[in-house]
């Protein structure tokens, strides 16, 4: 009795915080999971198996680097990139992939990394440590391994007298000291004494409540269980008490792990070999619940698919790692037996059968309707119930392939409530995934090379989105209120027909629009035009653009406005990573082009890198005052992310750095609620307070945001909470208003403004098509239905003058294209072909 009681109190301390399913990591493999709890945060440091690329390790273990995972919730796990990689630690046998279970521990100020490998000219493995001043990193590897430890397997264990232990498997487990300097061993190696037979590694040592739990694989059979032994000192003796994991169900012959106590509950993170059922060396970490009974023993754990904890409702419910199952009619298997990484799916093949996911958060406002990605080669009827609820029943149609369904829902509880379907009637049904409301989407491209078509996912037409598509381009570039306008055999500019010039602004966005269209010879075209008529090609503003010229090439203005220099670049680079750079125009030289000029500046002759250098933020001219504050709407962090992986300036570090800093920003920028930003503002997000119609309120610049805060979460998706509730809030403000009524100008709170300001020959309040289209983009992101009418008023509406007989042909026909482009799944990162 008082056992359970134990756990029942352990089990109600996890449902406050939020867990994933497993395996956690589900875009590579990961074994050996050591996790540490560093700074409040849980820090994940596995080894990293990845397919062989030599043919001696095809069936052997094989780890060239390591990553290091962060998450403050365990469900969002942050990938910090490669921390340590092999050719970079000197003592370590090249391409030797080598790179076993390591571990990492804090003391005094520094972070240690211990990680097994195999030595240049010695036999078997040794031990190295690499430090860092972050759990994140930078580690720097020591020249030469740790001296008197020969294995594998590193744990150490800082107690709570700062004296720190090493535990390695090298012909049993052994343990010695760690002097103070955390680099060598303090005492001669022992070896482990009163352990049962059965091959033994991965040892991991932690305390609680005064006793020192030894835990470690032990073959007793066939394959690894997880066991344990107790002492009363980090030394022992260790007194052996049994089992706490049996061996794997998926046959994986190994399983390493570690222990962690983590806002009040313990966990055990393991490995099986979820992604790799036909190759058990390579493996994926996962995490589940560990309990204590009163006199300190280990209660068995037993492998869930679940994992632990609670799952946002208006995500997606991979419902195939389901808490419960009828005993009949229920089958799991892969999405795509070619592409395990893409996950499983749930067969739900006989009437009555059924599957439960525990611990759905619904949070405090009531969902609407529940989606659904299913298949059913003869159509069958699910219910979903809610809290052992009904909530709804949804006939699911014949569709050979994938679709997505949705139903209103009646009644749905708040809070944390379990989800239940069934099969009510028909035939079987194939569940990839489930959510409710609008479900958006839950990794970013830069890692899924995915895109949501949403409106496919309304249910129109492939046939009908690429028509539109095509219209909307069409009138773009070649109807009757074209915007492109060719010059001669080899250029073509942009214009801003209302203004009679041509823009860095138009020129730029021509050119994302042309490399994403796979259309070389517009991009070419104004490329050259900019080339010649634009750029700088000397003097103290040289690689920037004259922001305005006459469509003759005259410059209006010599200055440039950052936004387009922005565009360049990273159009540039997605036409180096399509076209390559040998046939004509070398884009990825004109992209480094730009960013070296702009680098170079000193801030001499008032002329600045177009991103300052000091808050990493873009600026809004680099020249004069300009440079003292910024532009919401210039604000792309994913455009960051392609420069740091393939820019190739050697700033890979600064341009990510930047990705973060402006996410940051924005977060600072935004009306905490109406969700409206400025037009021009501090690097503190705070307003510029000048005075001028332009800056304060939300106008035209500012319609940008909503989209581009799409394009960050849909590519990125590293912001996934605040862009998500950022997309609701900007939509229920404009729905506030007046879905078919919205305004195009506001002052930040939602106020209307004083003076309108003037469009080309205009000056008219009106429903402008540019933010019909950019709050449309943002569906992408929100998680409320409402989200749908945004996109079928886009859907639906013209490009055509407005009643007094204002037309822009030029920004909203270009952010109506953009936004078409967006909800298609046709605004992609380009990736080197
Ligand atoms: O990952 C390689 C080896 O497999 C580890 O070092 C062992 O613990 C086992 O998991």
């Amino acid at each position: 009795m008082r056992h359970l009681y134990i756990c029942v109190l352990v089990l109600f301390a996890s449902a406050l915080a939020v867990y994933s399913q497993n395996p956690i990591i589900n875009y590579s493999f990961s074994a050996d999971p050591t996790a540490r709890v560093f700074d409040g945060k849980i820090y994940l440091y596995p080894s990293h198996d990845i397919e062989s690329p030599v043919a001696r390790l095809k069936d052997w273990f094989c780890m060239e680097d390591y990553h290091v995972y962060s998450s403050e919730d365990l469900v969002n796990w942050m990938d910090h990139g490669v921390i340590l990689s092999q050719n970079n630690v000197p003592w370590v046998e090249r391409d030797s992939y080598s790179m076993w279970a390591p571990d990492c521990v804090y003391k005094g100020g520094k972070y240690y990394f211990y990680f097994p490998a195999k030595a240049k000219n010695a036999k078997g493995f040794s031990v190295g440590v690499a430090v860092a001043d972050n759990p994140s990193g930078p580690f720097m590897p020591d020249w030469k391994p740790i001296s008197g430890i020969q294995g594998i397997d590193p744990c150490v264990m800082v107690d709570k007298d700062g004296s720190a232990y090493i535990y390695w498997a090298g012909n049993g487990l052994r343990m010695a000291k760690l002097k103070d300097n955390m680099r060598e061993l303090a005492s001669e190696p022992v070896l482990i004494e009163g352990l049962p037979e059965g091959f033994k590694e991965g040892p991991f040592v932690f305390e609680r409540n005064g006793k020192y739990y030894l835990t470690f694989p032990w073959v007793k059979d066939k394959t690894e269980t997880l066991a344990y032994a107790m002492g009363d000192s980090p030394m022992g003796p260790f007194d052996f008490k049994g089992i706490m994991m049996d061996e794997s169900p998926t046959g994986c012959w190994t399983n390493h792990h570690s222990v962690v106590e983590y806002k009040g509950q313990w966990y055990l993170f393991y490995h099986h070999n979820d992604f790799s059922p036909e190759a058990d060396k390579r493996r994926s970490v996962r995490i589940d619940t560990l309990c204590f009974n009163a006199d300190g023993t280990i209660r068995k754990v037993k492998p869930t698919l679940r994992g632990v904890g609670v799952t946002n409702a208006r995500m997606k419910i991979q419902i195939d790692r389901y808490s419960e199952a009828s005993k009949k009619g229920v089958g799991i298997s892969f999405v795509d037996e070619k592409n395990k990484f893409e996950g499983w799916k749930c067969e739900l093949a006989k009437v009555k059968s059924w599957v439960r996911y525990n611990q759905v958060d619904f949070g405090t406002q009531p969902v609407q309707e529940v989606k659904m990605r299913v298949k059913s080669l003869h159509g069958g009827t699910l219910k979903v119930e809610v809290a052992d609820k009904e909530v709804a029943q949804i006939k699911v149609p014949a569709c050979k392939d994938w679709c997505i369904i949705r139903e209103s829902v009646r009644d749905v509880p708040k809070g944390i409530q379990d989800v239940r379907l069934m099969l009510q009637q028909g035939g079987a049904v194939e569940i990839d995934w489930l959510g409710f409301d609008a479900v958006p989407w839950s990794a970013g491209a830069f890692e899924t090379h995915q895109y949501r078509n949403f409106f496919a996912e309304m249910g129109y037409s492939q046939a009908a989105i690429d028509a539109k598509l095509n219209e909307v381009f069409n009138e773009v570039f070649y109807g009757e209120n074209k915007v492109y306008f060719e010059v001669g055999d080899s250029m073509a500019y942009i214009s801003d027909v209302k203004n009679h010039d041509v823009r860095t602004e138009g020129m730029s966005y021509g050119m994302m629009i042309a490399v994403q269209f796979d259309r070389k010879d517009i991009f070419d075209r104004l490329w050259r035009w900019c080339k010649k008529y634009m750029q700088h090609q000397d003097g103290r503003l040289k690689g920037y653009f004259a922001w305005s010229c006459q469509t003759d090439g005259t410059r209006n203005s010599e200055g440039p406005a950052s936004d387009g220099e922005l565009y360049y670049v990273t159009s540039l680079i997605f036409a180096s990573n399509r076209w390559g750079n040998s046939s004509g125009i070398n884009y990825l030289a004109e992209a480094q082009n730009i960013l070296d000029c702009s680098m170079q500046k000193t801030g001499m002759d008032a002329v600045t890198p177009f991103i300052n250098v000091e808050q990493k933020l873009i600026t809004f001219t680099p020249t004069g005052f300009g440079a003292r504050f910024t532009d919401p709407s210039y604000h792309l962090p994913a455009f960051y992310e392609v420069w740091a992986r393939w820019a190739n300036d050697g700033r890979s570090r600064f341009w990510r750095e930047c990705a973060q800093k402006s996410r940051e920003y924005l977060h600072k920028s935004i009306h905490p609620v109406t969700g409206l930003n400025p037009d021009y503002n501090n690097y503190d997000g705070s307003l510029l307070n000048s005075g001028g119609i332009i800056g304060d309120a939300f106008r035209f610049d500012s319609w940008r945001v909503p989209m581009n805060i799409a394009l960050d979460y849909s590519w990125a998706c590293a912001d996934k909470e605040w862009q998500q509730e950022y997309g609701n809030k900007i939509q229920n403000f404009l729905y506030s208003q007046g879905l078919y009524d919205f305004k195009d100008q506001y002052n930040v709170d939602g106020s209307p403004v004083k003076e309108v300001l003037q469009a080309g020959e205009y000056k008219q309040l009106r429903h402008s098509l540019g933010l019909v289209a950019t709050s449309a983009a943002v569906s992408l992101v929100c998680t409320d239905v409402k989200c749908y009418e945004f996109v079928k008023q886009l859907w639906e509406a013209k490009h055509e003058p407005y009643e007094d007989g204002y037309l822009d042909k030029y920004y909203d026909g270009l952010l109506r294209l953009f936004a078409f482009m967006h909800l298609s799944g046709r605004y992609q990162i380009i990736f080197p072909q």
